[in-house]
């Protein structure tokens, strides 16, 4: 089937729309509501305005392009002096209900509406105000998240992504024609809402309606006080997804150019969240042991904060099947304040944990009431990957610049290949799989690699012989909360059949975060290679199990004694609020 489009001949497929068939025959068409990677196309934006004729029809019309079916026959033109005028003035009317204070924006020289503006040629908004009405609100009442009414644009791409891709629906289209917006269901505050905080919707908003709360302020208060010490952690995924803010490619390894970047900022401690990831595999897996030796089953990995927040939110009956051993985050937090500062000779009223994190729960996890000692959260500030891009472009850093480094402390640095894949989906399961096989038999598990358990697949299962008193064991990995709800309420109604279950909220797990950097136009763009460069790093890794983390040993042996002795109990392992 043809068409032209610019003069120019096209062939296209049935059910194409004419956005489809000219973005694959590289005509551009700006738009600023459609989402082709969530298939969303709600026409609301009005930007993507074509000239077409039909096959047989004399008079040109003008349509929007992403709902209008291309035909065998059409003319499309996309550049007419008509075209440019009505979506320019479609860009004008967008802009005069938008706040455009657009140099305090934290979307500001990265925002699709302002690439919109300028695709339009638009030099002057005649519809500008200098005072934007308040009338649409700033929600901060979530611990994680902002939204900015006076920044949407009504696109509804977050209400479809929250509803369709996870499956939480905590977000509503309200009011309609002028009053038309988006709230959280019941009119709630999103931090009394059923949000889970997952971050997804973040990822998706083409301008700055919604992002995260903004910590880099308080980061730096804490680097310039000369009485605090501070000790940085940064998450498995961080380190193959931050060069893309410095337009490094995807996956591109950076872990030492972090490392640099924070001892340039001044911090004081420059610490590995991959460390603790093995420390609560030996949590977790001896855990996990003791309750299939109880006939407890399935066992849920407790380490995702959304999933956390989804399961008490959503599903409260679930809880009981969660391990109560804390996130890798968290585990970290409170060693950072006991046994660091005992281990260092450092008073530990003095140090603030602060996290860089590819996810906006964290935010939400750090300020849970019960992962404080005493008066003193565990962790005391967490990051997302695009506050620390802010926090060093603050700082004048540039990460390209930086020569690699490494770390240089003996206690909680270093980690092994099992800690480096909890950042990509089944990572936690395998690394899992890893301790408990030696545990069981005495001896190292041949071929770490659980194939089945590596993919993108939204579920995976595997059957593992693990040997021992326990034999073989059956495994699930979910991410995305859509599937997650599914599993879960199988296994509430008693019809699924599993012994261990992996949970990331996100889909595609921790590599694709709700803090990692926003592709424009596009939802989960670079997850593969991100997934992929944390394979290497498991791969490259002289030490792959967490049991076989020196460091590891010895905070066993110097501190906790044994996984799940009464001190471990105390410091690595939660509660959950029904
Ligand atoms: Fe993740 Fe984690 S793996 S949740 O995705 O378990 O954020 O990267 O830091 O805590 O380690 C995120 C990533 C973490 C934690 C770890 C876990
Ligand atoms: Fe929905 Fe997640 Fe956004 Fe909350 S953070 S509104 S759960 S997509």
């Amino acid at each position: 089937m043809q068409a032209t489009i610019n003069g120019k001949t096209v062939t296209f497929e049935e059910h194409d729309t004419i956005l489809e068939a000219a973005r694959r025959n590289g005509h551009f068409i700006p738009t600023l509501c459609e989402l082709h990677d969530i298939d969303h196309t709600p026409g609301t934006c009005r930007v993507c305005l074509v000239e077409i004729t039909r096959a047989g029809n004399r008079e040109p019309t003008i349509v929007t392009s992403c709902n209008t079916p291309i035909e065998e026959g059409m003319v499309i033109r996309t550049r007419t002096q008509k075209v440019r005028e009505m979506q320019r003035l479609q860009v004008e009317l967008l802009l005069a209900d938008h706040d455009l204070n657009c140099a305090t924006c934290t979307r500001h020289g990265d925002c699709e509406l302002q690439d919109v503006a300028q695709f339009v040629g638009l030099q002057h908004s005649r519809f500008h105000r200098d005072e934007f009405p308040r009338t649409r609100m700033v929600d901060t009442s979530s611990p994680a998240i902002v939204r900015d009414l006076g920044k949407c644009i009504r696109c509804f791409r977050c209400v479809a992504v929250c509803r369709n891709e996870q499956g939480v629906d905590a977000l509503v289209v309200t009011g309609s024609g002028l009053e038309t917006g988006v709230g959280m269901r019941d009119n709630l505050p999103q931090g009394a809402s059923d949000c889970v905080t997952c971050g997804q919707c973040i990822l998706v908003c083409p301008t700055g309606a919604l992002g995260e709360k903004d910590e880099t302020e308080r980061v730096i208060d804490y680097l310039y006080d000369p009485d605090i010490v501070t000790v940085f952690q940064f998450a498995p995924a961080i380190r193959v997804g931050f060069g893309e803010e410095f337009g490094l490619p995807a996956g591109t390894n950076v872990e030492g150019q972090i490392i640099a970047a924070l001892r340039q900022l001044g911090a004081d401690i420059v610490l590995d969240t991959n460390f603790a990831a093995d420390v609560v595999i030996m949590e977790e897996g001896t855990e996990l042991l003791g309750r299939l030796r109880e006939g407890k089953r399935p066992t849920f990995t407790s380490c995702c904060p959304a999933w956390i927040n989804f399961a008490e939110k959503h599903y409260p009956d679930i809880l009981p099947y969660l391990s109560s051993t804390k996130s890798p985050q968290q585990c970290f937090g409170v060693l950072a304040k006991t046994y660091l500062p005992e281990k260092m000779g450092i008073d530990p009223s003095k140090i603030r944990v602060i996290s860089i994190m590819p996810c906006t729960a964290k935010k939400d996890e750090a300020v849970r009431r019960m992962l404080r000692i005493g008066d003193t959260p565990e962790v005391d500030l967490v990051l997302t990957t695009r506050e620390f891009a802010r926090l060093l472009k603050r700082e004048g850093v540039d990460l390209r610049s930086l020569d690699p480094s490494t770390f240089d402390n003996p206690y909680m640095s270093a980690y092994s290949g099992a800690g480096a894949i909890f950042g990509t989906t089944g990572g936690v399961m395998e690394a899992a799989v890893r301790t408990m096989y030696k545990v069981l038999n005495g001896h190292e598990l041949e071929g770490v690699v659980i194939d089945p358990l590596r993919g993108f697949e939204p579920v995976r299962t595997a059957t593992v012989d693990l040997g021992g008193d326990i034999g073989t064991v059956k495994l699930a990995m979910c991410h995305g909360l859509k599937g997650v709800r599914t599993i879960v309420e199988d296994v509430l109604a008693g019809r699924a059949d599993f012994d261990f279950i992996e949970i990331m909220a996100c889909p595609g797990g921790c590599v694709d975060g709700g803090g990692h950097l926003r592709s424009k136009k596009h939802y989960q763009l670079h997850a593969r290679k991100r997934r992929d460069a944390i394979y290497d790093i498991d791969r490259t890794k002289p030490v792959r199990q967490s049991h076989n983390n020196p460091q590891v040993q010895r905070l066993y042996e110097e501190f906790l004694g044994e996984p799940l002795s009464e001190r471990a109990h105390e410091l690595l392992h939660t509660r959950y609020i029904r």
